[in-house]
Parts: structure tokens; sequence; C-alpha cells
């Protein structure tokens, strides 16, 4: 009898952990968060160059921005996003920290239109990693911590994926809005 006694004992302090466990369910369902992928990289070196064309060769490196985020809403309710976002490439002076829009022939940008917000399509997001079309490639993008050492950035031009681009400075960051 006594060992019933204790056995329900136990039974009990178990239910009463699961009922304290199972509180924060009983929340009403959220909707999903909205992923975003934003932020800029350098994928040059400092290179000297003398844009403005006074004979003094300025410092300036090329960047990659991204501006895209996860749908937000349900499909076909007032108020749905769907996913969706823009990449650009720019010059930036490093020694004022300007972004460099007129230069003389010398320099190339792969051919990308300068500064220009170019769209994102077919933009999904998992987990830390947020893949999409631009300039008619296929973008991997993948955010690993702090600052940019760990962050990847892959480019698949439908015939082959290229090593992950090497990144110079700035953070890409991809998660909740920050
Ligand atoms: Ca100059
Ligand atoms: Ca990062």
């Amino acid at each position: 009898m006594k060992r019933h006694a204790a056995a329900l004992a136990v039974t009990a302090l178990a239910a009463t952990a699961l009922a304290g466990c199972a509180a924060p369910g009983t929340e009403p369902a959220k909707t999903p968060e909205v992923v975003v992928i934003r932020g800029a990289v350098a994928y040059t070196d400092v290179l000297r160059y003398d844009y403005t064309g006074d004979g003094k060769r300025n410092r300036v490196r090329f960047w990659m921005e991204f501006d895209g985020h996860s749908a937000r809403g349900t499909p076909g309710t007032p108020g749905y996003v769907p996913a969706g976002g823009t990449m650009r490439y720019f010059l930036r002076d490093e020694d004022d920290n300007t972004k460099v829009l007129k230069w003389r022939q010398g320099l190339d940008m792969v051919g990308a239109p300068r500064d220009v917000p170019v769209p994102m399509t077919d933009l999904v997001f998992e987990g830390k990693t947020a893949k999409f079309e631009a300039f008619g490639v296929r973008w991997t993008i993948t955010d690993d911590g702090d600052g940019y050492p760990n962050d990847k950035i892959y480019v698949n031009d439908g015939f082959r994926t290229v090593v992950p681009t090497k990144l110079y400075a700035g953070n890409l960051w991809i998660g909740p809005p920050q």
C-alpha cells in the first residue's frame, strides 16, 4: 500500500512536470518569422586606382550588396508579400567610404551595372542560407557568423558551380531582421 502511494506521488510529480513543459505550446500558433538577407561584402582586396584622374591613385574596392526577404503573410490573403529583393555591385573609395559612381575605363565589374539594383528571383531561405537567381546565375549564400570570414557565396552559371567567392570585408546577415 505504501509503495502504491509513492508511485502515485511520482506519477503526480511527472504530470506536473509535463504540464509545465506543455504550457508554452498552449499559446496561439505564431506566423512564421520573416527572414532577410542583408549586408554588403567586398569581393576584391584594395585596388589602387585613380578614378578621379588627378594623378593620385585612390584606394578602392569592389562590393556586392544584398537586400532580400522571405514571404510575408499567407498566399491569397490581403497583405501577402512574396519573397523578393535586390542585389547590386558597387565600387567604394575605402579612404572616405563613399561609393564611386563614375570612373574611366580600366576597371571591370564583370559586365554588371554600377550600383543598380537587380531583382533576386526564386528567392528561398533554408536556415542561414539564401538561394536565388540574379544576373542570370544561381546564387547560394550562407551567413556563418559575425562578420564575413566564414560567410560563403557560391555562383552557378548553369554549367558549373564556381568555388566560393573570396571575401575581404563587410558582413552578410541571414535571419530575422536586425
Ligand atoms: Ca585620384
Ligand atoms: Ca556573417
